[in-house]
């Protein structure tokens, strides 16, 4: 039985002036310490549980008695080690492949990241055991393991790696090119093992012990928690866990530019100084802004930040766009806007109730969420009644006689367009860039009957309104 958990009111745009309003739909039975879901392009999620199994949940919200994967016996799980990541290939269809990363079994201190593939059986529900190991990176401590995994637009493996750990990047590794560790890796796993993007920054490195590995992507991340890409426009969302003060967003366009640097140690959000000694850039514009960072309040637990996804789905309109975060400490769930210039930032700050460990997207771009031991989907519960007050923008009379009016918020300069469709979807009427704040459109001529007006902005997000003439 699916039931709606908890209401979170998100009071953040001054722009807009809206209060966006979000609800938690219990989805499925209970899990053992889900850390990763995601999709292998059908209604099937895939669930990934720290120990080391991966179950498939349905969209029915049942999950197989047959786990998809259980590599229990290779794992070391425990506190920030376990089975971390999963993507599927972009050709899995074909190929059935796909990458785990996980900490190993053989020390509880300093043990190994795996990144590995495995393969789908004749059976799509359950997946081969032998395994083809990919990369290996030794660990200097248990935590700090990073762990996410995802294919990018340009079809390779992205991997985030942490600091390797202990507090502060002790070891000066994530300003260090000769390291894997504080990294974004990109590789192509095409092959049979994996090959080095020409383009990665250093494709051409001698790759001896002290030159720069040819893996790395971008550099400068402390524990990357977690990384995503916008399913439409290809940006590259980055969240990285911040040591004592600040959690930070990255975002950079079409996954950025080879040889980022994100900042770590050196600074810590935006341009909040932590370590210069060592391996820094020359100054902070070196490095890569973040476009969102929160301080911490208090001691323990203050702030540890779990990434998740810029909405696009279909289901929700009035989160298309957003990226949506939380943190494990706070227990908060946050969102970003595009309010045309910046991106604000929206939490919730009381009756949150849990420890988000992380975020997964169906492959129609609906999000999901996790706790210790439960899985959410994340739904708007105003889609059926606040049709005329998504963002303000007001749509009266509604139903129309002659005439309706369209009353734009004071910003209409983020609409690109206006377009209006009837029940037959044909566009009988559209028009761009409007000039005015109320729009007068004269109905007179239509036939009595539903239509359906839509609103594109310039973050490429699109409201629809219905509109009933008599
Ligand atoms: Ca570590
Ligand atoms: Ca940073």
């Amino acid at each position: 039985m699916k039931t709606l958990y908890l209401t979170l009111h998100f009071c953040g745009s001054i722009l807009f002036g809206f209060s966006q309003t979000i609800e938690l739909q219990d989805f499925g039975p209970d899990f053992s310490a889900p850390v990763e879901i995601t999709n292998a392009g059908d209604s099937r999620l895939f669930i990934v549980e720290q120990a080391g199994i991966i179950k498939i949940l349905n969209s029915d919200g049942t999950v197989n008695p047959t786990p998809f994967l259980n590599i229990t016996a290779k794992v070391g799980s425990g506190g920030e080690r376990g089975l971390l990541g999963l993507a599927f290939a972009p050709d899995y269809a074909t190929t059935g492949r796909f990458y785990v990363n996980y900490t190993d079994n053989t020390s509880n201190s300093t043990p190994n990241t795996i990144i590995a593939r495995y393969t789908v059986s004749t059976n799509p529900d359950i997946a081969n055991d032998n395994e083809t190991v990919i990369l290996t990176i030794n660990q200097p401590f248990s935590n700090h393991n990073g762990g996410k995994l995802a294919f990018g637009p340009d079809g390779f493996l992205y991997i985030g790696t942490g600091d390797g750990g202990g507090s502060g990047d002790q070891g000066d590794r994530a300003q260090n090119t000769s390291h894997l560790l504080g990294k974004l890796l990109r590789i192509n796993v095409s092959g049979s093992t994996y090959s080095i993007p020409s383009s990665n920054p250093f494709s051409g490195s001698a790759n001896g012990q002290n030159d720069p590995r040819p893996e790395i992507y971008a550099i400068g991340l402390r524990n990357p928690w977690k990384f995503s890409f916008d399913k439409t426009n290809g940006d590259l969302w980055v969240a990285d866990v911040g040591q004592n003060a600040f959690e930070e967003i990255n975002k950079v366009s079409r996954s950025g530019t080879p040889g980022d640097n994100y900042g770590w140690r050196c600074y810590e959000g935006n341009n909040h100084t932590f370590n210069l000694s060592g391996n820094c850039p020359s100054g902070f514009n070196e490095t890569i802004t973040p476009i969102a960072e929160y301080p911490h309040v208090g001691n323990q637990c203050s702030g540890s930040i779990t990434g998740g996804y810029v909405y696009r789905g279909t289901k929700y309109p009035s989160f298309i766009g957003k990226y949506f975060y939380a943190d494990y400490c706070t227990r908060e769930i946050g969102i970003l806007t595009y309010t045309g210039s910046s991106w604000s930032m929206a939490t919730q700050t009381s009756n949150i109730v849990d420890s988000w460990i992380s975020f997964g997207e169906d492959s129609n771009g609906e999000i999901y969420i996790a706790n210790p031991s439960k899985v959410y989907k994340i739904i708007d519960p105003n889609l059926s009644t606040e049709e005329n007050n998504l963002f303000n923008f007001k749509l009266y009379p509604n139903p129309s006689n002659s005439d309706v009016a369209l009353h734009l918020p004071s910003k209409f300069d983020i609409v690109e367009s206006i377009s209006i469709f009837n029940i037959h979807s044909q566009k009988i009427k559209s028009f761009s860039k409007p000039n005015k704040q109320i729009i007068n459109i004269s109905t007179i001529n239509y036939k009595s009957g539903l239509y359906f007006i839509e609103i594109h902005l310039s973050n490429s997000s699109k409201i629809t309104k219905k509109l009933i003439v008599n």
